[in-house]
C-alpha cells in the first residue's frame, strides 16, 4: 500500500450516476478503484464505475491515429501520424465548407463524456467558430417528458429531492428501474430506506426489474405504449368517486373540465372505464380501479411517471397524462408529493463551456414550427434542424427531400452514433454516401469502423474537467487526471485546439488551458465555494434545502404563476390546441401508437420490441467489458409462452426480426415480461454478417426511424417476430 497513490476523481459517463472514484494507482498503472468514503450523502460507484479499469485497458483501445484503408465501414485502416491526421482533416473540412457551405457538416455528437470541456462540447465550440454546422434535435433520453413537462408545468425543473419519498404514504413507480439506471447516485438506497420504512411501493411496468423485485410491494405487468390508457382510467375512477381535488384543480389548473368530457367519453362516446384500459394494456380492470383509489386517498403520495415508457412514438401522451392524474390528486408543491414531468431537481446548476461564437448555420432560422416554439421556448428546435431519427433519410434526400441542408461530412465526436441511433441499416446505407466521416472515439466501435479518420481520444482517467450530476443533485464532481493519456491518445480538448488553427480558427483555447476553463465555469455556476479546495477533494457536496419543484407555486399562487401561458398547470394547453393535430391533442389522450398495440402489422410481426438500458454498460459504452458481461450477458427476454409457441428454450440462439433488420442473440426465457412484449437490452454493438444478420445484438438494427409529434423516440415502439435461429 505504501507506495500506491490514491487520487480523488469522478466517472463522467453518462449512466444516470456521476460518483466519486477514488483510483489507486501504483507504477503508474491504475490498480484498484475505492468509491466515495467520505460524509454523507455518499456518492458511491456503480459496478460500472468500479469495473472501469477494463475501459481504461481494453485491447481494443485506439492507440494512434488511422486513415480508412478498404471501403468505409469495412473497419480496415492504417497507422498515420497527428500531423497527417488533423491536416487531412482540415483539409477534407475547408474543401467541404468552400464547395456546399457549413449546413453541411453534419455535428453528430453524444453522451460519450458528460463532462463540461471534454467530450460533445470542445467540438461544438470549434465547429462554431468554423462558422456553424448542422446538427440534430430531440434527445433521446427525454424528448417526450420535456415536451410534455414545458407544455404542462412551462419548466423542465419539475422534480424532487429524492429524500423527500420518505414523507410520502405511497410511491408508484411507472416504468421506472434506477436500481439498473441510478438515477442520481442514493436513488436505490433512498428506496431501500422507504421499503424498511414500510412505505407501499408498486411497480408498472411490462417487465419485473430488479428496482421491482427488491423494493415494490406489487408488480403490474403493462403492455408496452399503452400506459396513458390506465392512467386515463385511473382518471375515470377517481372522477366517479369524486376523490379529485376540486380546490387544487379549480385554483392551480387550466382545462380540466375538457378533460374530464374526454374521460367520460362525451365527445366520442366512449367513456374511458378500467375496462376500456383492460382490453388495451392487459391490466385487470380491478387492480386499475384499487390502483386509482389507493393513489387518490392516500397522500402525499409519489407517482413517478419513467421516461422509459415515453421513449416511444406516442411519448409525451403518456406523460402528459401522468401529470395530469398528478394535479388531479393535488400531489403538487408538496413535501411528499411528486410532479413527474421532466423530473430534474434544481440544486445544482447545469454547466457547459460560454458559447461565445453561435452556430451561424441557425442564426436567423425560423422557429420549426411557431407552436413547437411555444411550448419549448428558448430550447426550441430551429428551422435548420433535422430530427435525429431523420438523419439519414436526411443523407440520403437533403434539400430535395425536404431537408434543411444537403449534408456531407459527420463530425462524430462521443457517440457510438449508429448504433445508439435508431434504424442500423438505414445509418449504413447513409453512411455510405457522405463524403468524409471523423470520428473522435476510444475504442473500436461500430461507429469507429465507418470513419475515413480516427482520432484516438484518452478516458476521463487521463484528464482534467467537471462533472455536473445527471438530474441536478446537490453537487459537484471534479476530474483530476490519475495517468497520463496512454498510447498516443488526447482529449477532445486537445484535439480541437491542434485542429483549429489548421481551419483558420485563431482563438480556440482563448490562452486557457483545460483548468482555466474549468475556473471560468466554477466561478459561473456560482454555489462552488472554493475552486482549489474542490479541485483537491475531487467533490463538492452543496448544503441546500431538499428541493421540491413548484413549492412557492403552489404557496403563494399570487406572486408565484407557473410559467406556462395561463400561469397555470395545463391540462388544456392553448398553443397545442393552435396545432390542430389528432396525434398532439391539446389534453392528454391515449392515442394508438403505428407500431405499437392494435397496428394491423402485427399479424406479420406480433411482439412489441422494448430496448431497456443494461445494467452492464452505458448505452454502447463499457460494451464487452468481461467482468461487466459476466453480470449480466444481453439476451433476448421473452416471455415462456410466447417461446414455447415458437418452441424456444431458454439460452437458444434465435432471430428477432421484422422489415429493417434481422439479430441474433440468446434468448431470455422468463416469466419476468409480459406475454406479447420481448426486451433486447440497449447498446450491443452490431455487427452485420454476411447475410444481412446482425450477429452483435444491437437493439436498433430493429426500432424505426420515426418520432412522436413531440420529438420522442422509438425506442419502445417496435414490432417483430421471434423465431429459432
Ligand atoms: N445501467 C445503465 N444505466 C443508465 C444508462 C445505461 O445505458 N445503462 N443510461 C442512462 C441514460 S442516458 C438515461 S436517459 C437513463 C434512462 O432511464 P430510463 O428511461 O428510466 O431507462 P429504461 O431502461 O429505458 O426504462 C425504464 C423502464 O421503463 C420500462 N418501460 C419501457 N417501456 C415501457 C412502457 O411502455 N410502459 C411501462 N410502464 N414501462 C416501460 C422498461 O421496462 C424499464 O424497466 O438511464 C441512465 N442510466
Ligand atoms: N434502441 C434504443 N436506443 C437508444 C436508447 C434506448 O433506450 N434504446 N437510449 C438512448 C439514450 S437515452 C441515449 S442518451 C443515447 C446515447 O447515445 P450515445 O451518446 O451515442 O452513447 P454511446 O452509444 O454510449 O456512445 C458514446 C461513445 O463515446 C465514447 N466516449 C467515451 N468517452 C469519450 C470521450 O471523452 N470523448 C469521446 N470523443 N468519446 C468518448 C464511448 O467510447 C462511446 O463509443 O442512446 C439512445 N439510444
Ligand atoms: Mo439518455
Amino acid at each position: 500500500m505504501m507506495d500506491e497513490k490514491i487520487i480523488n476523481t469522478s466517472c463522467s459517463h453518462d449512466c444516470g450516476g456521476r460518483c466519486v472514484l477514488k483510483p489507486h494507482v501504483k507504477d503508474g498503472k491504475i490498480v484498484r478503484f475505492e468509491s466515495d468514503t467520505g460524509e454523507d450523502p455518499q456518492l458511491r460507484a456503480c459496478l460500472r464505475g468500479r469495473a472501469y479499469r477494463q475501459q481504461v485497458y481494453a485491447p481494443d483501445r485506439l492507440q494512434y491515429p488511422m486513415k480508412r484503408t478498404g471501403e468505409r465501414g469495412e473497419g480496415k485502416f492504417a497507422r498515420i501520424s497527428w500531423d497527417e491526421a488533423l491536416d487531412t482533416v482540415a483539409r477534407e473540412m475547408l474543401r467541404i465548407k468552400k464547395t456546399y457551405g457549413n449546413s453541411s457538416i453534419l455535428f453528430l455528437w453524444g453522451g460519450g463524456s458528460q463532462a463540461v470541456v471534454n467530450g460533445a462540447m470542445a467540438a461544438e465550440r470549434m465547429l462554431a467558430m468554423f462558422g456553424g454546422y448542422t446538427r440534430p434535435w430531440g434527445a433521446a433520453s427525454y424528448e417526450g417528458p420535456l415536451f410534455a413537462s414545458m407544455a404542462t408545468y412551462g419548466t423542465m425543473n419539475s422534480g424532487s429531492a429524492r429524500i423527500d419519498h420518505l414523507n410520502s404514504k405511497l410511491i408508484i413507480m411507472w416504468g421506472w428501474n434506477p436500481a439498473v439506471t441510478i438515477w442520481d447516485p442514493n436513488t436505490a438506497y433512498t428506496m431501500a430506506q422507504a421499503k424498511e420504512k414500510g412505505i407501499r411501493i408498486i411497480s408498472i411496468d411490462p417487465r419485473m426489474t430488479e428496482t421491482t423485485a427488491t423494493f415494490a410491494d406489487e408488480w403490474v405487468p403493462i403492455h408496452p405504449g399503452t400506459d396513458a390508457a390506465m392512467v386515463i382510467a385511473m382518471a375515470y375512477v377517481i372522477i366517479e368517486k369524486n376523490l379529485q381535488d376540486q380546490k387544487f384543480l379549480d385554483t392551480f389548473t387550466l382545462g380540466f373540465d375538457k378533460f374530464k368530457s374526454y374521460v367520460l367519453g362525451a365527445d366520442d362516446g366512449i367513456p374511458k372505464t378500467p375496462q376500456w384500459a383492460e382490453k388495451i394494456t392487459s391490466v385487470p380492470a380491478a387492480t386499475i380501479e384499487r390502483i386509482a383509489i389507493e393513489y387518490a386517498t392516500n397522500k402525499p403520495a409519489v407517482l413517478i411517471p419513467g421516461w422509459g415508457p415515453s421513449r416511444g412514438t406516442m411519448g409525451e401522451q403518456f406523460m402528459r397524462a401522468a401529470c395530469t392524474v398528478i394535479a388531479m390528486t393535488g400531489n403538487i408543491g408538496k413535501e411528499g408529493g411528486y410532479a413527474g414531468g421532466f423530473m430534474r431537481a434544481f440544486h445544482s446548476r447545469e454547466m457547459s463551456l460560454p458559447k461565445t461564437t453561435k452556430n451561424a448555420v441557425e442564426t436567423g432560422s425560423a422557429h420549426r414550427a411557431n407552436s413547437l416554439y411555444k411550448i419549448r421556448g428558448a430550447g426550441h428546435p430551429t428551422a435548420a434542424r433535422m430530427h435525429e431519427t431523420h438523419v439519414y433519410d436526411a443523407i440520403m434526400k437533403g434539400k430535395a427531400g425536404g431537408y434543411p441542408c444537403d449534408p456531407k461530412m459527420a463530425y462524430i465526436v462521443a457517440s457510438d452514433y449508429l448504433n445508439s441511433r435508431p434504424n442500423v441499416n438505414a445509418g449504413i446505407a447513409a453512411f455510405k454516401k457522405l463524403e468524409f466521416v471523423v470520428v473522435h472515439e476510444q475504442r473500436m466501435t461500430p461507429t469507429a469502423r465507418f470513419a475515413d479518420i480516427l482520432l484516438p481520444v484518452n478516458t476521463f482517467m487521463e484528464r482534467e474537467d467537471i462533472t455536473p450530476p445527471w438530474l441536478g443533485s446537490p453537487y459537484y464532481l471534479y476530474v483530476n487526471p490519475v495517468i497520463p493519456s496512454l498510447y498516443e491518445s488526447k482529449s477532445d480538448f486537445e484535439i480541437c485546439a491542434a485542429l483549429a488553427p489548421r481551419l483558420g480558427i485563431a482563438n480556440y483555447t482563448e490562452g486557457k488551458d483545460v483548468e482555466g476553463w474549468l475556473r471560468v465555469v466554477s466561478e459561473h455556476a456560482g454555489d462552488i465555494a472554493d475552486f482549489d479546495t474542490f479541485k483537491k477533494d475531487g467533490v463538492v457536496k452543496l448544503k441546500v434545502e431538499p428541493f421540491v419543484a413548484f413549492k412557492k407555486e403552489i404557496s403563494d399562487p399570487a406572486h408565484h404563476p407557473f410559467n406556462t401561458p395561463s400561469g397555470k398547470i395545463e391540462l388544456y394547453s392553448e398553443s397545442l390546441a393552435e396545432w390542430r393535430n389528432p396525434q398532439m391533442p391539446p389534453i392528454a389522450q391515449y392515442i394508438p401508437a403505428s407500431e405499437g398495440y392494435g397496428d394491423p402489422l402485427q399479424k406479420k410481426y406480433p411482439l412489441q420490441l422494448l430496448t431497456s438500458h443494461h445494467k452492464p454498460a452505458t448505452h454502447s459504452t463499457l460494451e464487452k467489458i468481461p467482468w461487466l458481461e459476466e453480470t449480466e450477458p444481453r439476451r433476448l427476454w421473452l416471455n415462456s409462452q410466447d417461446a414455447k409457441a415458437r418452441g424456444i428454450s431458454n439460452n437458444d440462439e434465435i432471430i428477432a426480426f421484422n422489415d429493417r433488420g434481422k439479430v441474433r442473440i440468446r434468448a431470455y426465457v422468463t416469466d419476468r415480461i409480459i406475454p406479447g412484449a420481448v426486451c433486447l437490452p440497449h447498446g450491443g454493438w452490431f455487427e452485420i454478417d454476411e447475410n444481412g444478420v446482425d450477429i452483435g445484438g444491437c437493439d436498433n438494427t430493429l426500432t424505426p426511424s420515426l418520432h412522436s409529434p413531440g420529438g420522442a423516440w422509438p425506442a419502445n415502439t417496435a414490432l417483430v417476430e421471434v423465431k429459432k435461429a
